[in-house]
């Protein structure tokens, strides 16, 4: 049995997204549709921009299955790029403000941006998709469900009880929605303040909130650091291109509340997962480094798309002089495909920390261990 881990290859303009991932049990009935459904809805979003235009984002899967299922031995993908013109592309005389460019310049000591945005562009984020909904659907045969939606952007805020009132619609209305929504009253506003960004060559951020039920309580670990899943999520979700933040349940308003507000009593509650439940949820599902059995409830903010077309205040390479940063193309707001992409992470690490508890070679010793666990908890 190996530990679950993943890696990608590729850049933004290269031929193509290529991603590993190591760990998976086999005897998973892999359905592969479904990584290209995660592709599209991450390609979509009012605010993309003409590169969107150009990639129809597919994955073909190069090893690790046969006859649909998974082997057990490293899954590797592969999604073309319809816009390969690496070299073609000129090298930027000036390091754009709030990218990787100058520091990765500095890093590699070369006055060459493209040798490091290539690389550091958010477009590595379609092969983290796939690779997230390919581990996602071991979580989905122990009913555990991830699902992520926008709920703030450019400092609009959609309805704070959204997730409630949407209820059994969710699905259908975050498909409805042009900003992975649920809460119908934003759309034109939103598209508003898009329209009105993109006209000022501006552009936007926001948050996502992500939430995952069916979780068993003990997932993760409190021995060690590196076992803390609220540590392990978190990082995971911080490794996306301009996330700058990331609460747990009540997150930072913890800190201005009492210990009698913040913490979530003990409660008799008979159910899958044993005796046990928590009378509210405000510490969002983890305690102690490990997951509570309650929902999982993270709230992300991303900052506005470093590439603006108005340009930001920098300085050119040679001449020293102070220039405005250059613009071809972005979008104004990629929000809701970040929403996608902190799926598809929070995916892959959730199933390392569940295979780290119930893990074995096949699904079926997933299963065995998994079952054993719930007896366990019936018993406690
Ligand atoms: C990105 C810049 C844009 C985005 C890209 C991320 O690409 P281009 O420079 O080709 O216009 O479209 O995102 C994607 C390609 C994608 O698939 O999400 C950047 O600088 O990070």
């Amino acid at each position: 049995m190996t530990r679950l881990v993943w890696t990608t290859a590729g850049e933004s303009h290269g031929a193509a997204l290529v991603g590993i991932l190591e760990g998976l049990p086999a005897g998973i009935e892999l359905d592969l549709a479904r990584l290209d459904a995660e592709l599209a809805r991450r390609q979509q979003g009012y605010g993309r921009g003409g590169r969107m235009k150009i990639e129809q984002d597919h994955v073909r899967v190069l090893s690790g299955m046969r006859a649909g299922k998974t082997l057990g031995s490293p899954l590797a993908l592969l999604i073309e790029n319809r816009d390969h013109t690496i070299e073609k592309l000129g090298v930027p005389t000036s390091a754009r403000p709030g990218h990787a460019d100058l520091a990765g310049c500095q890093k590699l000591g070369e006055r060459d941006p493209r040798a490091v945005l290539e690389r550091a562009s958010a477009r590595e984020t379609a092969m983290r998709t796939a690779l997230g909904a390919a581990a996602r659907q071991v979580l989905e045969a122990f009913g555990v469900e991830l699902f992520a939606h926008v709920v703030e952007l450019g400092g609009s805020a959609a309805r704070p009880d959204a997730w409630e009132t949407a209820g059994e619609r969710r699905a259908q209305l975050r498909a409805a929605s042009a900003f992975a929504a649920l809460d119908p009253q934003v759309e034109e506003r939103w598209i508003a303040a898009v329209d009105a960004a993109k006209e000022a060559g501006d552009t936007l951020g926001g948050i996502f909130e992500l939430r995952v039920c069916g979780l068993p309580p003990g997932l993760g670990g409190y021995q060690n650091a590196g076992e803390r899943l609220t540590g392990r999520v978190g990082a995971a979700l911080l490794s996306i291109p301009a996330i700058k933040g990331v609460e747990f349940g009540l997150g930072f308003e913890a800190a201005r509340r009492r210990g009698s507000e913040v913490h979530d009593a003990i409660v008799r509650r008979d159910g899958p997962h044993g005796r046990f439940g928590r009378a509210t949820n405000r510490a969002g599902g983890l305690e102690g480094g490990m997951t509570t059995g309650e929902e999982l409830v993270v709230r992300v903010a991303m900052k506005p798309i470093s590439t603006l077309r108005r340009g930001l205040e920098t300085v050119d390479f040679e001449t020293g002089e102070s220039v405005l940063s250059t613009w071809q193309r972005s979008d104004v707001t990629s929000v809701p495909a970040a929403s996608v992409v902190g799926e598809a992470v929070v995916a892959l690490e959730l199933t390392r920390a569940f295979l780290e508890r119930f893990g074995g070679d096949s699904l079926e010793q997933v299963r065995s261990a998994h079952a054993a666990y719930l007896a366990e908890l019936a018993r406690l």
